[in-house]
């Protein structure tokens, strides 16, 4: 009997303690916060950029509208050899030059003489977003779209009539062909323009027919151009940007503000850096021998997705309408230098202590969070604070040259500044490793090898308390 009230005594007591341990408030948003959207375009990461068109037969970067349909010919156009391709190499989706500034249309448009259906190829018969959609969706990738609104073959293009043309474009574009991740809005337009673009229609359309997608432009709304066409974001970079009194093109902020973003801006805008693997955008036989070779796409690499942007890398199908083999090996080849460099998280078994601990709940809000393999779990100190370090102990000593940090960015982005110092064994000390600003959903910093047990990142400063959800050391 006395037995089983000491049982029923115990049973209780846990019971307080256990939910009391799980009350306790969340941590408060920090700034401007991404829409689950933009989380998850976030988490993308990397994906193709495809330049397609009358410019891949006749050696252009920009056409000038007024090529004759009639040379956009690919002998074996195939979708789904650029879909295997993209998946192949680790990407995520297509982005694909629906309309090119010189305004050819890769669809029938019912808005534009300019289109597949006015060339030789499958005898106007054919649709390259009805095929690449479909392609995308066999194999698993997001569909987007780079419809410019920059038109140099509308008669129309410049006046204030244009504007509607252009929303019915996209309409067309938006509703024809599923899903849409991503809605690509160039900055570039002439000069001849009497009336100016009505971004506000573009938008309502784009939302219209593509709830979901993410609107890329200079300024966002959905995500930012980076600043530079070589794929490289800031060293500082925030997912936060000031976009009033600016629009995209000639009227976006200067460059060096799109490359790191606004530590206090308005709207949560992230950085994707576009680049292409050759040097121009559209395919040439005079870029066949200069690819972009795999330590320049690590530095790429590195410098976008380990610098808090998504990639956009651009791979231009040829003239017959596939992706030149050159090309699909580089891309290849660059996914097994990425395999091969995170191929072992180090970090993955290590023990985790941390300066402070958001009070209310350990396990919610504890270290361990960092480690384990979840996005949904954090660790953050008390609050209030806004500098605290957590350390690692690994199992045996081991070499590493990567750190790989993020913050949980529902709630916003935080850090601010952080070091990462290790022990040296032959003399004990702490030495320091690497130093950054900002994290943001993805930070990466390479350094030379070192070797070590003991690690210790800390945040040295920050708009509000750190929500760091993962290290990995390589
Ligand atoms: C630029 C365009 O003018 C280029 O032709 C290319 O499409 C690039 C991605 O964006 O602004």
């Amino acid at each position: 009997m006395e037995n089983k009230i000491v049982h029923v005594i115990i049973l209780y007591i846990s019971t307080i303690l256990w939910t009391g341990c799980n009350r306790g408030p969340l941590p408060q948003a920090y700034g401007p916060q991404p829409s689950p959207n933009q989380l998850e375009w976030q988490q993308m990461e990397y994906y193709m950029f495809v330049h397609f068109g009358p410019n891949t037969f006749t050696d252009r970067e920009w056409g000038t509208g007024r090529e004759d349909p009639g040379v956009f010919n690919p002998t074996a156009l195939d979708c789904r050899q650029w879909a295997s391709t993209a998946r192949e190499a680790g990407m995520k989706g297509i982005i694909v030059t629906a309309k090119h500034h010189d305004g050819f249309c890769l669809w029938p448009s019912q808005f534009s003489s300019h289109t597949v259906r006015e060339s030789p190829w499958k005898e106007g018969k054919g649709d390259v977003l009805e095929e690449l959609s479909r392609a995308c969706r066999e194999y698993d990738l997001k569909f987007g779209v780079y419809v410019s609104p920059w038109d140099r073959n509308h008669p129309a293009y410049g006046s204030a009539q244009y504007n509607d043309i252009f929303a019915g474009t996209l309409a067309e574009v938006l509703s024809s062909y599923g899903p849409v991740f991503e809605q690509w809005f160039d900055g570039a337009c002439g000069d001849d323009m009497a009336a100016p673009y009505d971004w506000n229609l573009f938008h309502r359309t784009v939302r219209k027919y593509q709830q979901e997608a993410i609107i890329f432009s200079d300024v966002g709304p959905g995500c930012r151009w980076v600043g530079n066409e070589r794929g490289i974001a800031g060293e500082t970079n925030w997912s936060r940007l000031d976009t009033n009194g600016y629009s995209p093109g000639k009227n976006a902020p200067p460059v060096n503000i799109l490359n790191s973003g606004n530590r206090h801006g308005n709207f949560w805008i992230p950085a994707e850096a576009d680049v292409s693997i050759r040097p121009g955008w559209f395919y040439s036989p005079s870029t066949d021998s200069s690819l972009k070779t795999v330590d320049e796409l690590m530095e790429i690499y590195l410098g976008s997705v380990g610098r808090n942007a998504n990639l956009l890398l651009n791979v231009p199908p040829d003239r017959s309408g596939r992706i030149p083999p050159g090309d699909s090996l580089r891309l290849i080849e660059f996914k097994n230098r990425r395999m091969a460099l995170f191929a072992r998280n180090i970090a993955e078994s290590a023990r985790v202590e941390a300066s402070s601990v958001r009070a209310g709940n350990f396990r919610r809000f504890g270290p361990q969070n960092i480690t384990d393999k979840s996005y949904d779990t954090y660790w953050t100190p008390r609050e209030g604070k806004t500098a605290a370090s957590f350390t690692l102990t690994l199992d045996k000593e081991e070499t590493f040259s990567m750190i790989l940090l993020q913050e949980y960015i529902p709630l916003g982005q935080r850090v601010v500044r952080f070091i990462v110092e290790y022990i040296n064994p032959s003399d004990g000390m702490w030495h320091t490793i690497a130093q950054g600003t900002t994290i943001g959903y993805k930070r990466i910093l390479s350094f030379s090898p070192v070797s070590s047990g003991v690690i210790r990142v800390s945040i040295l400063e920050a708009g509000a308390p750190p929500l760091v959800n993962c290290v990995e050391l390589y």
